[in-house]
């Protein structure tokens, strides 16, 4: 790439003209429904510079040349422009870091910890792996800022469509606003085509320079010549880039933070254009240009091919450049990847792709997890760590709205690896109230007591706690009587009290050492404690907030949860409630009559299992006080106490783990696998 020159219509070797545009009026007009096939198509990806950086420094009002990067633990998660000089990247250590750029700020993320109602920053967060927990919440909310000045820099819906892609990238389809500019800006295409029929050309666009600006321009194919005469396609492209230049700059103005952005006749063009040129420029990729574009490029860095499909194409066709998969016919990527896939990626080659910019892009999923180094081995210590992976999810879950009931999760997961297992269990969430945190803490407890009774529990490598499978709820205010449960969420109850083959996942409590089936289904609910609390409404309105999953905690990481059982039904309480359905109240009063309520676990189970369990817990507690671990104050964690101020407790140190706990220790590598495998 090179010349950013703007081209000049007046240019003496201008070939000669042709009367008529390639584009028809019909063409024109469709860029107002952002038809992935226009071809005058205009799409924007804008991508933070090393954002989590860029946060730091604005948050610390660190000076802008000033190297810095963000540290977890022993390793660096971004790094500045000014600190890329010193040659440091992801994989430096922080001690490297320190050698090879002395002046470095190193700024560890937040974290939680438990015992605190919040994450914060601290200082010696880095000694603390084995203890402390990631909190990316800061960054969030810069890139929730950074989400809204983009958009009230655009006009509004349905003319902009915005999808924020990840915490710090979003695509913009400037399709529909191009051609509001257009037909402003150029008077002669509001006239109506020649005899009516919108299959014909458009006139051509007038003998204008096009000025270019600051943008890196990507140099055109090889025979497209500069002075050729521009077509509409290059003047949608050089409004699309005004657009972004706009944008930008309000992100600059108002929030202090760079971008760069790629402009491009799709996604993918887009995405490789914003990281051609970094940190704070546009990459303007021509639709002329995109042959010369790609062919420098290893196809393993466009979007899907980075992974195992990209390792596959590559030895499929025993090359990595798209250059050399240029030369492939389309029935050879058929025959060696399959017809679907093979077609893809013929057009891929290309520079064609035709998904849509998903302004409705809305979170899916939750995931908190950490990876435990060295590994836990108590109930006390996951209990503590589910109090932060609930505090984690339920503050992200208060921004998505769940307070207003405007979008609400349906079930919670639990993930549980030992060795090399990995066993996962579900539960569906009530959905007849308001989520709360301690309901989803009692949630997740009886979620893990339930893999402790399967046995084998500990130790314990990685635990994760999800919510998914949301839901847009009734906004505005319900009356009381919308929070009874009756009709046919009070029959879903009463069915989901009736043993199913796909509900033994739930509910599978078999003490350990029996993995024998238990019969008794309605013993089996969870009992959440009531929640006395007033929940207090917050303000914001964020309906579309889009997928942030994949920052720390990729719930595709995860086993698939496929297989789990899919109950989207509202499991009755144990406990008494203020308004009860009769339904309810049934189900309840079953529960009673067969179950066993143990209070340790907060978990109800079958009657006949109760000699067994409180075995099993007699066990457990010898073999505490065995290891002489325990301090008395610590069984509060097993008790069922009213307010889960009783529940947290300090977080315990030692427990055979080798002085410093994680500190010493390498990288969580596992955790930044997480993020963005
Ligand atoms: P990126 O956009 O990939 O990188 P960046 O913004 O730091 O730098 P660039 O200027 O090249 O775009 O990631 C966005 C943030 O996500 C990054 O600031 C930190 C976080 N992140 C991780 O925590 N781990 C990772 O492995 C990567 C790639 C990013
Ligand atoms: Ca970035
Ligand atoms: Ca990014």
């Amino acid at each position: 790439m090179s010349s950013s020159q703007p081209y000049i219509q007046s240019s003496p070797a201008t070939p000669s003209r042709r009367r008529k545009s390639k584009f028809t009026f019909r063409q024109l007009h469709q860029l107002q429904q952002f038809s992935p096939s226009n071809p005058l198509r205009v799409i924007a990806h804008i991508d933070l510079d090393a954002f989590y950086a860029q946060c730091e420094m604005v948050r610390l009002g660190v000076a802008e040349d000033q190297p810095l990067a963000v540290q977890q633990w022993q390793g660096l998660i971004a790094i500045n422009y000014p600190a890329r000089k010193f040659g440091l990247n992801r994989h430096v250590t922080t001690i490297e870091a320190k050698k090879l750029c002395p002046d470095l700020i190193m700024q560890h993320v937040a974290t939680w910890k438990e015992g605190e109602e919040r994450w914060a920053y601290r200082d010696d967060a880095f000694k603390d792996m084995a203890t402390q927990k990631v909190s990316l919440d800061p960054y969030r909310r810069e890139s929730r800022k950074i989400l809204a000045v983009i958009k009230d820099s655009l006009p509004a819906a349905p003319i902009q469509r915005v999808e924020k892609a990840s915490i710090d990238e979003v695509f913009l389809d400037l399709s529909a606003q191009i051609h509001s500019v257009m037909l402003e800006r150029f008077p002669e295409l509001n006239r109506p085509p020649p005899y009516d029929d919108p299959t014909e050309n458009l006139p051509r666009p007038p003998t204008t320079a096009l000025n270019w600006d600051t943008d890196a321009l990507i140099d055109l194919d090889e025979g497209q010549k500069e002075e050729e005469d521009p077509d509409w396609d290059d003047i949608a492209m050089l409004l699309g880039s005004e657009i972004v230049r706009r944008v930008r700059a309000m992100i600059r103005e108002k929030l202090k933070y760079t971008c760069s952005a790629g402009v491009a006749k799709n996604k993918m063009l887009a995405k490789l254009g914003s990281g051609h040129n970094k940190p704070n420029q546009q990459t303007v990729v021509r639709n002329r240009a995109v042959q010369q574009f790609l062919s420098g490029f290893k196809f393993t860095k466009i979007r899907n091919l980075g992974g195992k499909l990209g390792d596959e194409v590559v030895s499929a066709f025993n090359t990595d450049t798209v250059k050399d998969l240029l030369e492939v016919p389309m029935d050879q990527f058929k025959r060696k990847i399959g017809d679907d896939t093979g077609a893809w990626l013929y057009g891929v080659a290309r520079g064609e792709d035709a998904s849509e910019v998903n302004p409705r892009t809305q979170i899916k999923s939750m995931l908190s997890a950490k990876s435990f180094r060295p590994s836990i081995n108590s109930m006390d210590q996951a209990v503590r760590w589910l109090r932060i992976f609930v505090a984690d999810i339920f503050s992200r879950l208060v921004e998505e709205g769940v307070l207003e009931n405007k979008r609400k999760p349906k079930t919670i997961n639990l993930h549980h690896r030992q060795g090399g297992q990995m066993r996962s269990k579900q539960a569906p969430i009530p959905q007849g109230k308001v989520v709360s945190e301690d309901i989803l803490f009692d949630l997740a407890k009886n979620l893990v007591a339930q893999v402790v009774v399967d046995g084998r529990a500990w130790p314990c490598a990685n635990l994760s706690l999800s919510v998914g499978g949301f839901e847009d709820g009734v906004t505005g205010n319900r009356g009381i009587g919308s929070f009874l449960i009756r009709g046919e969420e009070a029959r879903s109850i009463m069915n989901s009290a009736r043993d199913t083959p796909e509900q033994e996942n739930v509910r599978d409590v078999t003490p350990p050492g029996k993995r024998r089936r238990v019969d008794d289904g309605i013993g089996r609910f969870f009992t959440p404690r009531e929640d006395s609390k007033e929940e207090s409404e917050i303000d914001g309105h964020r309906a579309n907030e889009p997928d942030e999953e994949m920052h720390e905690n990729q719930s595709k990481n995860t086993p698939s949860s496929e297989d789990l059982y899919r109950g989207g039904s509202t499991p009755p309480s144990a406990q008494p409630q203020a308004k009860e359905s009769p339904p309810l109240r049934a189900a309840r009063h079953q529960t009673n009559i067969t179950s066993y309520f143990c209070p340790r676990c907060s978990i109800s189970l079958p009657a006949s299992a109760q000699t067994e369990h409180e075995d099993w817990h007699f066990a457990e507690d010898l073999q505490a006080e065995e290891r002489n671990s325990r301090p008395s104050e610590n069984n509060t964690a097993h008790s069922s106490g009213p307010s889960r101020k009783t529940q947290q407790l300090p977080l315990k140190r030692s427990r055979g783990r080798p002085a410093g706990g994680g500190g010493t220790k390498a990288v969580d590598k596992g955790q930044r696998k997480l993020a963005f495998g």
